[in-house]
């Protein structure tokens, strides 16, 4: 074996995931497990707000997850971890030709606004409830299913003539756009009103690591601990 492959293959098995079971940090999970990352995950104690310790915030200065550590580059945003790991896998999950610039396209529209909009139904909808962090601001919910049910009519359209987001295979596009899909009945996402988005769900869901990402039997374990 070359010394290259032999430090990169040192360097895959360096690769940590800080994780609680929550929206962004599924999508990085379920990447991980779909691709057969050599990814150690280390689960973070939101409610004990270890995400805003010291040792966390010196990876992740937004003290938000998902977060990424892979030997001397620490990653956080879950998109950019998306493509780490694609590209680390060598995958079409992160391809490398003009299908990549369709891809961050995909990925730029999530952030913008399809998964803005379902990322603030999610905290208005479930996170106050789970961290008993008091009432849903019902205007607030209102504006942003509005705004998704309207990102959510330009997918569908284009799930109407395209198997994937991208391509003809899952891409880090459907993991991140897909990510709130799992949410859909708690958040009330309006997926009634798109048959191309539901089957698009139901393809997300055959695929392996997505309907239990946290669930990982290849995968290291740590316990808790300060991220070192
Ligand atoms: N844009 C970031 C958002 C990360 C984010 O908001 N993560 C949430 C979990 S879904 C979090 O860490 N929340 C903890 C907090 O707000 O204190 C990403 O895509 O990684």
């Amino acid at each position: 074996m070359r010394l290259n492959s032999i430090m990169e293959r040192a360097h895959d098995k360096a690769m940590i995931l800080y994780f609680a079971d929550l929206l962004y940090p599924r999508k990085a999970c379920a990447a991980a497990s779909y691709l057969g990352a050599p990814v150690t995950l280390r689960p973070i104690d939101v409610e004990q707000d270890e995400h805003k310790s010291p040792a966390f915030l010196a990876l992740n200065p937004n003290g938000l997850l998902p977060t990424l550590v892979d030997g001397p580059m620490i990653i956080w945003e879950s998109n950019a971890i998306l493509c780490h790991l694609g590209r680390k896998m060598r995958s079409d999950f992160w391809p490398t030709d003009e299908r990549q610039v369709d891809v961050i396209r995909w990925l730029s529209w999530d952030a913008a606004g399809f998964g803005r909009y379902a990322g603030e139904l999610y905290f208005q909808l479930h996170v106050l409830k789970r961290f008993n962090l008091g009432p849903a601001d019902d205007a607030a919910v209102t504006h942003a299913r509005e705004a998704f049910t309207a990102c959510a009519e330009i997918l569908d359209r284009h799930l109407a003539e395209h198997e994937w987001i991208v391509g003809t295979s899952p891409t880090a596009a459907d993991f991140a756009l897909g990510a709130p899909l799992p949410y859909a009945d708690e958040i009330g996402l309006p997926l009634a009103a798109f048959p191309s988005m539901r089957r698009w769900h139901e393809q997300m869901n055959a695929l392996p690591g997505w309907a239990s990402p946290f669930d990982m039997p290849r995968h290291t374990r740590t316990s808790k601990r300060e991220p070192s």
